[in-house]
């Protein structure tokens, strides 16, 4: 069984196939109970000032974290991805970058325990802040994300561990209401020795105008692993036939959420 580093915003879940992931930014706020306005997180580029969501994050060379934000008229002002249909639950991160030509990782996360031999996804769900016919929405964010040994930007562990996208302005009817999530995501098979790299979310050359992007639910995953789950933080223990989201939450069954059977924990897949 590899051991998977964790902090305070992931967990650590095995089960018997399928992806198993080993660590989620989901920004948190998860309860209606949270204040709409988010707390800093230590994973952001240090460049990117933050500032709180309850004032304005119109300046540039900032970022901040949310349930929504209603104060730019230029932006959407939807929720979250983990919950995209309740403004009132969950926290994600909005970006409103300094002009460069160069490329910054707004944010990095060190996952360790990593073995050669393994196949790993490394997935991040993004959506342009620009309405369309607003000043800027011309300047599209062109976004990447990478798997590097070091915390600085280099060539990634793996061929295939770096992915690109320019983020489409949102031909959304309902604007005002939801973001228009787009995820962007590759597999990749570890064929070095190493134990650890960082995972890394990159702005590539952001302008000024526009080029405002949101973040949420940045996952890095293991394909297989070993039977049974750990470390998920229940209320009460589960009893047969129930179903849990990843926060340990009674849901309806679906696919991600955790059941029981014959007293094991399993990640339901479909
Ligand atoms: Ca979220």
């Amino acid at each position: 069984m590899a051991f998977l580093l964790l902090n305070a915003a992931c967990f650590c879940v095995f089960s018997q196939n399928g992806w198993n992931t080993i660590f989620l930014e989901d920004f948190g706020g998860n309860s209606v109970d949270a204040p709409t306005a988010g707390p800093v997180n230590s994973h952001v580029w240090d460049r990117l000032e933050f500032v709180d969501a309850s004032s304005d994050v119109s300046y540039g060379g900032d970022y901040t974290i949310t349930k929504h934000y209603d104060k730019n008229v230029q932006w959407y002002q939807g929720g979250d991805h983990t919950y995209p249909n309740d403004k009132e639950v969950g926290y994600f991160m909005i970006v409103n970058p300094d002009a460069s030509q160069a490329t910054h990782t707004c944010y990095s996360q060190e996952v360790t325990g990593l073995k050669m031999g393994e196949t790993y996804r490394f997935s991040v769900w993004t959506a342009n802040m620009m309405q369309p016919n607003t000043a800027g929405s011309e300047q599209l964010p062109y976004l990447s994300i990478s798997v590097c040994e070091g915390d600085q930007l280099e060539m990634p562990i793996a061929r295939s561990a770096y992915a690109s996208l320019v983020l489409p302005v949102s031909e959304s009817s309902t604007a005002n209401q939801c973001l228009d999530w787009q995820e962007l995501s590759f597999e990749f098979r570890l064929d070095q020795d190493i134990e650890s790299a960082y995972i890394m979310v990159n702005m590539e050359a952001p302008e000024a105008m526009g080029w405002d992007f949101a973040l949420d639910d940045i996952r890095f995953e293991v394909y297989g692993g070993t039977t049974g789950v750990e470390d998920l933080s229940h209320d009460e223990d589960p009893a047969d036939g129930q179903c849990y989201d990843l926060w340990g939450r009674r849901v309806e069954p679906q696919s991600g959420s955790v059941f029981v059977k014959n007293g094991k924990k399993y990640i339901r897949k479909q």
